[in-house]
């Protein structure tokens, strides 16, 4: 589709969603740039909102798309890691900042010329790369194989990061040692890992969040505590893997990333694929992951995935949106689909029509822990629905997919660009003029590729 076959209602939603994306855009030297995920709070660069965000352009500016991208790996570490915040310029109004992280100093493997975080996020940035490919290859062959040539070699040392040192167990599911690298970052699924950690020797610190977001909707400080406390344990083994694994306090199999790992694994094949490049390691490990989504985080009785926290070596056992996220991998079998459709349906996701926005909430409504505008805990976000509509798309099930693209471009139509919205009200909240939420929008208006 183009700009020009959008009716006129979806020009203005377009139209709103470039000007949220413009706003946020900081020009940096040297022709690179970036898109802050909102003013205010988030300033800086981070990978799963850049790599969102470069979806939203290719619809429409392929080059800002690719400044995105490349200004995105200039933050990646020579063994292949991708930091969740890239610190492209000095800002005093984020904690943990780059002086906190202090990348230069503690590892050699990150860049020198741009301090980083010491921690990592889901890996979309493969999804986005195929996407942009594919709008290249429209326009012609050469362009299109050109930007696949500079963007393949970094995507490549990316994934094999993941494989090889986020997944000692060798299950094809990827270990997270920290919150936030899941993306949901206060989700009741860390509840029970984070419960028994008792942060010790604590600097003093400001948190800058609530400085711009109602602080009952943000996470307590005894979270926040805890969060800077894992940092800090991370940075004392100099953000190595190995010794990190041994003994680190928060390790956890994520189901969500292992999904979006998987995801992207398959539109790195096709890219290998087309370059004529041998793919026989990405086979295996996608055929790991594969073997084992089921066999170790499926659930038959209650017919829903889990979490698995290595250190308790049991199961999160909590429903939240994450339960649902697998679907996006396209490799669930009719019955599994059937089960997880059966949950969307159902009253815990506002599928049986009981809330006034009916979209994926982040937390099932029938959980303890609900609570309609607190961050990751209940508020429903379009990130998570716009992985819906692309897991539907996957499995060929247009009906559905469909039925979530209108409800999306509803709940925008009426709200605006949130952060967040609550299922309950319908208001948007946290940070306003929101860019993934603008990007993923616009993606599913053109939703052509
Ligand atoms: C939120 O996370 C950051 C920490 O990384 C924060 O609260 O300061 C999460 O929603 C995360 O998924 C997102 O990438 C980030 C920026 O939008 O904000």
């Amino acid at each position: 589709m183009t700009e020009h076959q959008l009716d006129k209602a979806k020009k203005k939603i377009f139209e709103d969603a470039k000007k949220v994306l413009e706003g946020n855009w900081i020009e940096l030297e040297d022709g690179k740039g970036y898109t802050r995920p909102a003013e205010g709070i988030y300033p800086l660069q981070w990978s799963s909102d850049s790599s969102f965000a470069a979806y939203g352009y290719s619809h429409y500016d392929v080059p800002k798309a690719i400044t995105e991208l490349r200004t995105l790996f200039d933050g990646q570490w020579s063994n292949g890691f991708l930091p969740h915040i890239n610190f492209h310029r000095k800002v005093d109004h984020y904690f943990p900042n780059e002086d906190f992280w202090d990348s230069k100093n503690v590892t050699d493997k990150s860049p020198r010329d741009v301090g980083t975080s010491g921690i990592t996020q889901p890996p979309i940035v493969a999804m986005a790369v195929w996407h942009i490919y594919k709008r290249l290859k429209l326009e012609g062959e050469e362009g299109a194989q050109a930007f696949l040539d500079e963007f393949y070699p970094k995507l490549y040392k990316l994934h094999k990061y993941f494989h090889e040192h986020r997944d000692p167990e060798n299950w094809g599911l990827v270990t997270i040692y920290h919150p936030w690298e899941s993306g949901f970052d206060n989700s009741p699924r860390w509840d029970d890992a984070m419960a028994e950690i008792i942060p010790k020797d604590l600097p003093e610190y400001e948190r800058m969040d609530t400085r711009y977001v109602d602080k009952e909707n943000r996470p307590t400080d005894d979270s926040y505590d805890k969060y800077v406390y894992l940092a800090l344990e991370l940075k004392k083994k100099n953000y190595d893997d190995e010794l990190i694994y041994r003994d680190h306090p928060f390790r956890v199999k994520d189901k969500v990333t292992s999904s979006i790992l998987y995801m992207a694994d398959k539109r790195l094949k096709e890219m290998a694929e087309t370059a004529g490049y041998d793919t026989s390691e990405i086979d295996r490990w996608m055929k790991l992951f594969e073997e084992n989504l089921n066999s170790k985080l499926w659930n038959a009785e209650k017919k829903s995935f889990y979490d698995f926290d290595l250190n308790k070596n049991d199961y999160i056992k909590v429903q939240t949106a994450g339960a649902l996220m697998p679907l996006t991998t396209g490799i669930l079998s009719k019955e599994q689909i059937k089960d997880i459709v059966g949950h969307m349906n159902s009253k815990d996701f506002c599928g049986d029509g009981s809330c006034i926005i009916d979209l994926i909430p982040s937390n099932s409504i029938n959980e303890e822990t609900f609570d309609d505008d607190h961050y990751w805990r209940g508020p429903i976000w379009i990130n998570v629905n716009w992985f819906m509509w692309k897991g539907f798309k996957e499995y060929d099930m247009k009906y559905s997919a469909n039925s979530f693209k209108k409800r999306i471009l509803n709940l925008i139509e009426n709200a605006g660009f949130w952060e967040y919205y609550s299922p309950i009200t319908g208001k948007g909240t946290g940070a306003k003029d929101f860019s993934w939420t603008a990007a993923l929008t616009i993606d599913i208006l053109f939703d052509d590729l």
